[in-house]
Formats: structure tokens, C-alpha cells, sequence
């Protein structure tokens, strides 16, 4: 007996983490014109530690919901007039109400219009005479089913930000890069307008790295992240490409404009004061750019990086600090 008991709470425990949460008081709307069912309604859900906001007209329900936030709105299905299912449909369409779950108080076992609701996003039914346990379960599974899905959704959200993202610099990986810019290059051939790239590499960054150590190494990528960010376009898209490698996406670009927008960044990266060892070190970085830009919709962007990678490799061996295009 002992041992069933160990087993059935050990299984417990592995839900236990999420229904806490799950079931924790929820804000609920209630959209029912008959003061009698409402009245109940709402002191069932109050009594069993839920917010409760009740309106007893449709409009007032579309409009309550949008202010957002809800875990559960419940609709009856006659409302003075107006249709209930109507309502729903309406939550369905409007962006604060379109997750959250519907539950639809029916005054009898109206098949047909019951089979509309669903149809209409409705998630849960209940029939009048309202019962108060039949109420709390059925709100409660609607409730955890909602928060079990913004749960999966927020986790699955994440996983695939960080699979296009830089760990060190919070920038856009090399990953995230190649498609982006493959997908602007292939626009070219509806905007007929140029993309252009831009590689950056940090001069003699091995000295860097040899004289103040990898940590400030480190820092000096970080803050050099943020420096490039901090002057570009909203519209371009930075990326680490490697070690000490960034690459600049501008869009709309040409290649005399590429060449400006690199030298002005090159320019405020000789400016920037990098901070290394808690501030108490500022040391001199500078950068070589190589850039490339195109009109032709069938290249790739491996084939325009390595243009771009030509044109650094000639900043580099032409004296460094400095761009080539
Ligand atoms: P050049 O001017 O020719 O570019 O010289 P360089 O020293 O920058 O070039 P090199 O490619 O020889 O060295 C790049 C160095 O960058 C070597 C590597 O240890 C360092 N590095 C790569 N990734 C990181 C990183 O994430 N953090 C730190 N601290 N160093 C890195
Ligand atoms: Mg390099
Ligand atoms: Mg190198
Ligand atoms: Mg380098």
C-alpha cells in the first residue's frame, strides 16, 4: 500500500510544477444578461479566489475584453436580445480576445446552435441549471489548458531565438545571416532595388586577446556589438559571423552609399572607448571592412560574402583601418 502511495505522489510531484501555476486565481470575464446567473456565476468563481469582471451587454463584453489579460471568458448565449455566438465569433476576431478560451452558457441542450459555437472557437459548454462544481471544473480545465499553452509557446519561442542568436553579443548568428540575406537577395528580383554587405574584422585582435586577456577580449566584442547597433539604420541587420567577425545586411543599398555607411562605422569604432577589466583599461581597437553590394537576383549570399571577404582581405593587407570595395 505504502509503495502505490510513493508511486501515485512521485507521479503527482512531476505535475505538481506546472498545476501550481496552472491553477493559480485566474481574471475571468463574464458576459450574461440575466442578472440571476450572473449573480451566481460570479460569486462561485470570487469564492473559489478568481477575478471576476461582469458586463451584461455584448458590446460591453467586446469592449471589456480588449483591455486583455483574461484567462477565461464565459458568454451567454442569449444576451438581451443580442446573440451570444455572435460575441464569441467576435472575441475570435479581435487580437486581445483571439487565445482566450470561450465558455458558453446555454439555457437549454441546444444542439445545433451548441455545434455553431464550436464551430464559431467556442472551447466549453455548460447548460443552465448552473451547477457550482460543474462551473469551477470546467473553468479550471480551460484556464490550464490556456496557461499550458502560452507555457509551450513561450518555451518554443525561446528555443528558436536562441538558435539565431549569438550567445556573446546577443547579435544575430551566422545562421540567422545567411538566411536573411539570402531572402533579401532574392527580393532584388521583385524590387530591382541593390543589397549590399559589409564584412568586419578587428585589427590584430590576437594582441588584444594576448595582452589584456580573452576576458577583455571578450568585452571588447560585447561592446563593440552594441556600438555597431547603435549606428546603423533600423532597417540594416548586424550579425556575428565568426570570432571577431561581424557582418552589416543594408537593404535599399547601393555600393558608393555601402561604402559611406562602413566608413562612418569604421570611423566611430576609432572614436568608441572600449572599456575593458571593470573600466579601469581603455584601449584602442580599430576595424578593417570589406564591402560588396549587388543588383543581380540570382546570387546567393555566400557568393556576395565572399566578395565582400575579397574586399577585407585587401583592407587588411593594404594597411588595415580602413575600407575596401
Ligand atoms: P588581423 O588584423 O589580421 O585580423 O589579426 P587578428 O589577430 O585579428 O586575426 P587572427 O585571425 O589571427 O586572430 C583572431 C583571434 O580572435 C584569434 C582568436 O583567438 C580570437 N577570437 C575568436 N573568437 C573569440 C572570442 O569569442 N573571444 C575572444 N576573446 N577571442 C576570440
Ligand atoms: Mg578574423
Ligand atoms: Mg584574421
Ligand atoms: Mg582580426
Amino acid at each position: 500500500e505504502l509503495r502505490v502511495r510513493q508511486e501515485t505522489s512521485g507521479q503527482l510531484g512531476v505535475a505538481d510544477a506546472g498545476d501550481d501555476l496552472d491553477d493559480a486565481p485566474a481574471r475571468i470575464l463574464t458576459v450574461e444578461s440575466s442578472e440571476y446567473t450572473a449573480e451566481r456565476t460570479c460569486k462561485y468563481l470570487r469564492e473559489a479566489g478568481h477575478t471576476v469582471d461582469h458586463v451584461d451587454t455584448g458590446r460591453a463584453g467586446l469592449e471589456q475584453g480588449r483591455e486583455g489579460g483574461y484567462d477565461l471568458i464565459i458568454v451567454g448565449i442569449d444576451l438581451k436580445g443580442e446573440d451570444g455566438l455572435r460575441l464569441c465569433s467576435q472575441f475570435r476576431s479581435q487580437e486581445e480576445t483571439r487565445h482566450v478560451p470561450l465558455l458558453l452558457l446555454l439555457d437549454d441542450m441546444d444542439l445545433p446552435r451548441l455545434a455553431k459555437g464550436l464551430d464559431l472557437g467556442v472551447t466549453d459548454y455548460l447548460v443552465k441549471p448552473l451547477d457550482r462544481g460543474e462551473l469551477l471544473a470546467r473553468a479550471r480545465t480551460q484556464v490550464r489548458r490556456r496557461r499550458y499553452h502560452d507555457r509551450l509557446r513561450a518555451r518554443i519561442q525561446k528555443s528558436v531565438s536562441m538558435a539565431f542568436t549569438d550567445a556573446l553579443t546577443g547579435l544575430y548568428n551566422r545562421r540567422y545571416l545567411t538566411t536573411h540575406l539570402d531572402r533579401k537577395l532574392m527580393g532584388i528580383g521583385a524590387t530591382g532595388k541593390p543589397v549590399a554587405v559589409a564584412i568586419l574584422d578587428v585589427d590584430h585582435f590576437k594582441q588584444i586577446n594576448d595582452t589584456y586577456g580573452h576576458n577583455a577580449g571578450d568585452e571588447v566584442l560585447q561592446q563593440l556589438a552594441t556600438a555597431l547597433q547603435d549606428n546603423l539604420r533600423s532597417v540594416d541587420l548586424v550579425a556575428r559571423y565568426g570570432g571577431e567577425e561581424f557582418v552589416i545586411v543594408m537593404p535599399d543599398t547601393g555600393s558608393d552609399a555601402a561604402q559611406c555607411v562602413a566608413e562612418r562605422v569604421r570611423g566611430r569604432v576609432v572614436e568608441n572607448e572600449f572599456r575593458v577589466a571593470g573600466g579601469e583599461t581603455s584601449l584602442p581597437v580599430t576595424v578593417s571592412i570589406g564591402v560588396a553590394a549587388t543588383t543581380n537576383a540570382e546570387e546567393m549570399a555566400e557568393d556576395v560574402l565572399d566578395r565582400a571577404d575579397q574586399a577585407l582581405y585587401r583592407a587588411k593587407s593594404e594597411g588595415r583601418n580602413r575600407v575596401v570595395s
